[in-house]
Order: C-alpha cells, then structure tokens, then sequence
C-alpha cells in the first residue's frame, strides 16, 4: 500500500512538471481549459467586487471564500497559454504572448501575487481594505487584457 502510495505520488509529481504544452492532446483542450479557469476566476472574483462595490452587504468570511478560491485558480489558466492558439476575436490572446513570453509572464505573476494579498486583505475583515486590494488586484488583470488580449 505504502509502495502504491509513493508511484502514485511519483507519477502526479512527474504529471505536474510536465511542460504545459504536454498536459493537453490538442489545442482546442488548452483553450477549453483556460477558458474554465478565467471563468471561475472572474465569477469568484466578482462576488467580491460586488462588496466592495456596495452590492451586496459586506460579508468577511463570504470575501475569504472567494478569495482563497481566486488565489488557487489564479496558478492554472496560464498552462493552456499554448504557442499557436492566439486569435483575432475579442478576448482571444495577441500573439505577444508567445513572442514577449517574459513579459507575459511577469504579467501572471503579478495578478497571482496580488490575489495572495487578496486572501490577506479579505481575512482582515474590514471593507475598506478589501477595497483596495480589490481595486489593486483588478489593476493587473487589467494590465494583462490590454496589453496581450484583442479588444
Ligand atoms: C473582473 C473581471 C476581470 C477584471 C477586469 C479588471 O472582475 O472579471 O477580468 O475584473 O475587468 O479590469
């Protein structure tokens, strides 16, 4: 049991460190699956903004919940950034994605830095500083769409 145990961690270790491109059979799986996660992102993500908007009642541990939720879906959509899946429609990514790759990246690392601080701001439990780490945290999702989504 405790050799099955250990393979068993071996291999989802291995699956893990897999270059992003190797998780997904095709394309189209990557697109799908980063599509999913900018949409949970921003569903949970908007639970908040709604309170720090003055939309719904300010509710500290509802704001944790959703930021937590945020700050562990933040780490996945950036996989499904595949080379050859940039587009020309609204919302689809620019192909400097893939050709200022570093920039790009620096651009997660941001958004996902800023959700860590999310979760701070919203187990503080006053409204005032979820509001700016709101606003902060908006700030670099923001950043990324205008510079490498198509408008
Ligand atoms: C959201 C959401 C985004 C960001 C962005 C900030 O609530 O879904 O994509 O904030 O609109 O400008």
């Amino acid at each position: 049991m405790k050799r099955l145990l250990l393979a068993a961690t071996a291999v989802i270790g291995f699956a893990t460190a897999l270059p992003a491109a190797a998780q997904f059979q095709k394309p189209e799986d990557a697109v799908k699956y980063r599509k999913a996660g900018f949409t949970l992102m921003a569903a949970h993500f908007g639970r908040i903004g709604a309170m720090a908007q003055g939309r719904v009642p300010f509710d500290a541990t509802a704001a944790a919940v959703n930021a937590e939720i945020v700050a562990q879906i933040a780490k996945l959509p950036f996989a499904g950034m595949v080379e050859g899946t940039s587009g020309t429609e609204k919302g689809q990514p620019k192909p400097n994605v893939w050709t200022e790759r570093a920039k790009f990246d620096a651009a997660a690392k941001k958004m996902q830095d800023e959700t860590v601080k999310l979760v701070a701001a919203a187990k503080a439990n006053n409204l005032d500083q979820l509001k700016t780490q709101f606003g902060a945290t908006a700030g670099t999702c923001k950043a990324c769409h205008d510079d490498f989504r198509v408008q």
